[in-house]
């Protein structure tokens, strides 16, 4: 059984806190910290919820350092955070004596060299995704770990730690649906900011979609076909949404992603297995729903987007990076490695080149290092 095969188990991360040993010693033999300091780099929009996140809601962790290209937006988060300082570049956080462990949420232009400088120094990453921006470059950072010895990198798949993704792997992986054939995927977002262009919505916005397919099946896509509907009135001159995206697995399952990203609505992200036992749906924001029976209709809450819906698995993601941290295995039991952002990044290569190519487009994918 291997690690996307064990079953889902709650992020119990107070007991590794509280339990996590005063002389404890890493993978590298590096002493391990009682309470780990983060460097934070990059605090736009992800970044600057991490900080908050950590400042307040996570165990056994503070931000010690910030970095940002906009050194003022640095200053300021830093100033509102106890014991932070700015500092001026992120080569120098990672080497930084009071930074244990680092937390990227930097343009993904940048992932693969800070995620390997952090594998040089010793030092856990939980890298936002996408692992890096090509196959090649994720698979760089995937032999760097390799070459290290020792496991650093966990990958920003904060929907592998959601309540609902969690119940329905569980029930894929007892059976209790069956042989399964088909999941079909939706992810809508209310906008997207001007440039958000066809392979932005493969890297940025399918990627997630991608992860799951890994996530819940433990198998890998061979094959992507993109189908492009008429472009809907909000989307971009040349922006193709909503886009629909096809995957077909290894053992011919099939996956469809359907992608609409400037709806004007809301965040939903929906997420339906066809089992053979059971057809099971989440995402549907079920417990916010009201009735009104005066009108004869129904409705509730949509989120306004991906912070609000996923704030509970974000959080869930980033205590148990920490308590991972803590315990010395740096990488948390249900979180997506650098294979799985290398695995990632084949299949979102395979779907940009399918949004211009007729057909099923391969996915190429190296042997594991
Ligand atoms: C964004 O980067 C995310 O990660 C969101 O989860 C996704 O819904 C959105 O489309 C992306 O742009």
């Amino acid at each position: 059984m291997n690690q996307n095969q064990q079953q889902f188990r709650p992020v119990d991360a107070d007991r590794h806190v509280e339990n996590a040993p005063a002389d404890a010693s890493g993978e590298a033999g590096q002493d391990l910290p009682r309470e780990v300091r983060v460097g934070v780099i990059g605090v736009g929009q992800m970044g600057a919820d991490h900080v908050a996140r950590i400042s307040a809601r996570i165990k056994g962790a503070r931000v010690s350092a910030v970095t940002d290209y906009f050194r003022d937006k640095a200053q300021e988060l830093a100033d509102s955070v106890p014991g932070c300082r700015v500092v001026a570049t992120a080569e120098e956080l990672i080497a930084a004596d009071d930074v244990d462990a680092v937390l990227i949420a930097s343009p993904g232009k940048f992932h693969k060299d800070q995620a390997i400088a952090c594998i040089e120094a010793r030092k856990p990453v939980l890298c936002e995704k996408p692992l890096a921006m090509n196959p090649q470059d994720a698979y760089a950072v995937v032999e760097a770990e390799k070459a290290s010895g020792g496991r650093y990198v966990s990958v920003g798949f904060m929907r592998r730690f959601d309540a609902e993704y969690a119940e329905l792997k569980d029930a894929i992986d007892s059976g209790e649906l069956g042989q399964i054939s088909v999941i079909n995927c939706k992810h809508r977002n209310a906008t997207t900011l001007p440039g958000f262009v066809d392979s932005m919505m493969v890297y940025d916005s399918a990627v997630h979609e991608i992860d799951a397919i890994h996530y819940f099946l433990d198998e890998q896509v061979i094959e992507v076909q993109a189908v492009l509907p008429l472009p809907g009135p909000r989307a971009d001159e040349g922006q193709h949404d909503p886009m629909l995206l096809l995957f077909r697995t290894e053992s011919g399952r099939i996956v469809t992603d359907e992608l609409y990203v400037n709806t004007d609505s809301g965040y939903e992200v929906r997420t339906e297995v066809l089992g053979s036992e059971g057809i099971s749906t989440i995402g549907m924001g079920i417990t916010r729903v009201t009735t009104q029976k005066a009108g004869g209709s129904w409705g509730g809450a949509i989120p306004a987007d991906f912070r609000p819906r996923f704030v509970a698995a974000y959080d869930a993601e980033v205590q148990a990076w920490i308590a991972a941290v803590l315990d010395g295995s740096n990488v948390a039991e249900r979180s997506a490695t650098a294979w799985d952002g290398y695995l990632a990044a084949t299949t979102c290569e395979a779907a940009e080149t399918a949004l211009t190519t007729p057909g099923f487009v391969p996915v190429s994918v190296q042997p594991r290092p």
